[in-house]
């Protein structure tokens, strides 16, 4: 059984860019629905104490379609909260030098990031990436995620489902992505994971599942990322 993660930080933590409110709904019932019914569809699948990256790939191999949906749902939120942090510095070291080959400049970056995400039509998610060809901004539609991308490594992700900021910006997702970027965004998550991406240290993975055949001692080991 996948469990909820808890918010890395208090719901209040993240104001005035994003609200208690917001969050407390974004995790206290949208997250942890997708997680419910990853548990319960992964179960049917016959993929219950399975870590939920692998869940989210066989999925995608059986074109279950709800179980990916669900299971893909599950990861990115707790990928998303972790993208976030109250104490926002700046990108440094590798994560800049990174962000300037691509982008050319911070603001750029910010720009690029900002601009794919209010174009991206309907829900879905706006990402920082590392492949081999160095940095990108993509977009993924509705759950769909980066786990099934071959070469594709992420580092930085934002919500855009309206449940991600329609409290607090209503339609104004272009505002919401601005202040996104320079008040919450996680450099310091986001380069760990690109550290992790060129094989220094872990990368981000789901808390590995509780199941009967797992001793308690055993339930938050993880794998180091084979990126
Ligand atoms: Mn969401």
């Amino acid at each position: 059984m996948f469990e909820l993660p808890p918010l890395p930080y208090d719901y209040d933590a993240l104001e005035p860019t994003m609200s208690a409110e917001t969050l407390q709904f974004h995790h206290d019932k949208h997250h942890k629905a997708y997680v419910e019914k990853a548990n319960t569809l992964a179960q049917k699948a016959g993929l219950d104490g399975r870590a939920l990256e692998e869940v989210v790939r066989e999925a995608k191999k059986r074109d279950d379609k709800k179980l990916f949906n669900n299971g893909a749902q599950a990861w990115n939120h707790a990928f998303f909260w972790q993208c976030m942090t109250p104490d926002a510095g700046q990108p440094s070291g590798a994560l800049a030098q990174a962000i300037n080959q691509a982008f050319g400049s911070l603001d750029a970056f910010k720009d690029a990031f900002a601009e794919a995400g209010v174009d991206h039509f309907g829900s879905g998610w706006v990402w920082l990436v590392t492949s081999g060809e160095g940095a990108k901004v993509i977009t993924t539609h509705d759950a769909d995620d980066i786990l099934v991308r071959e070469g594709v490594y992420p580092l930085l992700v934002c919500d855009l489902w309206e449940h991600a900021y329609y409290l607090d910006y209503q339609n104004d997702r272009p505002g919401f992505l601005k202040r996104w970027l320079d008040g919450v965004a996680n450099w310091d998550f986001a380069a760990r994971q690109l550290a992790a991406a060129n094989g220094q240290g872990d990368g981000f993975r789901y808390p590995a599942p509780s199941a009967g055949e797992r001793r308690p001692g055993e339930a938050g080991e993880q794998p180091r990322p084979s990126a």
